[in-house]
């Protein structure tokens, strides 16, 4: 990531790489220097478009006098054709990133994604995508919100981009943190509306890549009781889950588990706090697992893909 940006003689301090933000191969550009120093202004141009991003107080009678949001501005033939204020509200220094991406077919320019980013140690990054439609009117829709970085990527060859996310279904989930492995959730934007594809047919080629990244892990890594529920989804995303489950339950240590000792309520009705002592029980780590994936409507691609 550079350090250093000049667009339109203005100088643009872009954030130092730290655990605490995104570190995909998108710039973020800091807004705000401090509290009291001059915004800043990042240009992008595409044939006759151009967009700049700035920002601003927030004026709102609720909001802190410190707070700010981006404003996005789109010129066309020089023209101001439209403006875009942030969803979210940060103090200085906020970060946040403008690209040109094409993600539907359905108009003639590219669609402007704005990404904002939360700042602190974990989370959360947010990317709305502004499509022009043939009417020339603008829409704003929101992608995603995940922990971490996502990537672009054209991954059925029609020359348009989908969104690839960590699924955070399964951050912190088993594991801590830095210890959590998440598969890629997969984002395609289709009839205006951004759409999850992670279990289509045409993401098969990221789940395979993702899959051969984790099965290069070492003995260690297999160890985590993050490892495994990651390899499970993914075997299931490709039709091999019941083996990768079979596997798991061959495989694991239960002593070596953090969630070994997960108490649940075994009655479905009542929630945690107000379950009595009598109802409640440990489950093991598979216990754990199934129930998870039952929540999230993935067990029955485990019980039932073979694969064969
Ligand atoms: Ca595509």
């Amino acid at each position: 990531m550079k350090t250093v940006l000049a667009v339109l003689g203005l100088s643009i301090i872009a954030s130092p790489i730290t655990q605490a933000q995104p570190d995909d191969d998108r710039e973020l550009w800091q807004l705000w220097h401090s509290d009291t120093e001059q915004v800043s202004l990042k240009t992008i141009e595409h044939d006759n478009m151009r967009v700049e991003l700035s920002g601003g107080p927030v004026s709102s009678t609720f909001a802190d006098e410190n707070s700010r949001r981006a404003v996005l501005d789109i010129f066309i033939d020089e023209e101001r054709v439209h403006r875009v204020i942030s969803k979210s509200q940060t103090k200085a220094p906020g970060y946040f990133s403008i690209e040109f991406q094409d993600l539907v077919a359905d108009n003639q320019s590219p669609e402007i994604i704005l990404t904002e980013y939360s700042g602190g140690a974990h989370c959360c990054t947010t990317l709305t995508a502004l499509i022009r439609s043939t009417d020339k009117n603008w829409r704003k829709v929101e992608i995603a919100t995940f922990d971490g970085s996502g990537k672009f990527e054209d991954i059925d060859g029609d020359g348009y981009q989908e969104l690839l996310t960590p699924d955070d279904r399964f951050l912190q989930a088993y594991a801590s943190y830095a210890c959590s492995y998440r598969p890629w959730k997969i984002i395609s934007m289709q009839t205006g509306k951004a759409v999850d594809i992670t279990r289509r047919p045409e993401a098969r080629s990221i789940h395979q890549s993702y899959l051969d990244g984790l099965s290069n892990s070492d003995g260690e890594e297999r160890c985590s009781s993050g490892y495994w529920p990651a390899y499970i989804a993914v075997n299931a995303y490709l039709g091999h889950g019941h083996e990768a489950w079979t596997e798991m339950l061959e495989s694991y240590q239960p002593k070596d588990y953090a969630f070994r000792d997960r108490v649940i309520c075994t009655d479905p009705t009542l929630s945690f706090p107000k379950c009595p002592d009598s109802l409640k029980r440990s489950i093991t780590y598979p216990e754990s697992v199934e129930r998870d994936f039952e929540e999230i409507g993935l067990w029955d691609a485990v019980l039932f893909n073979s694969g064969k």
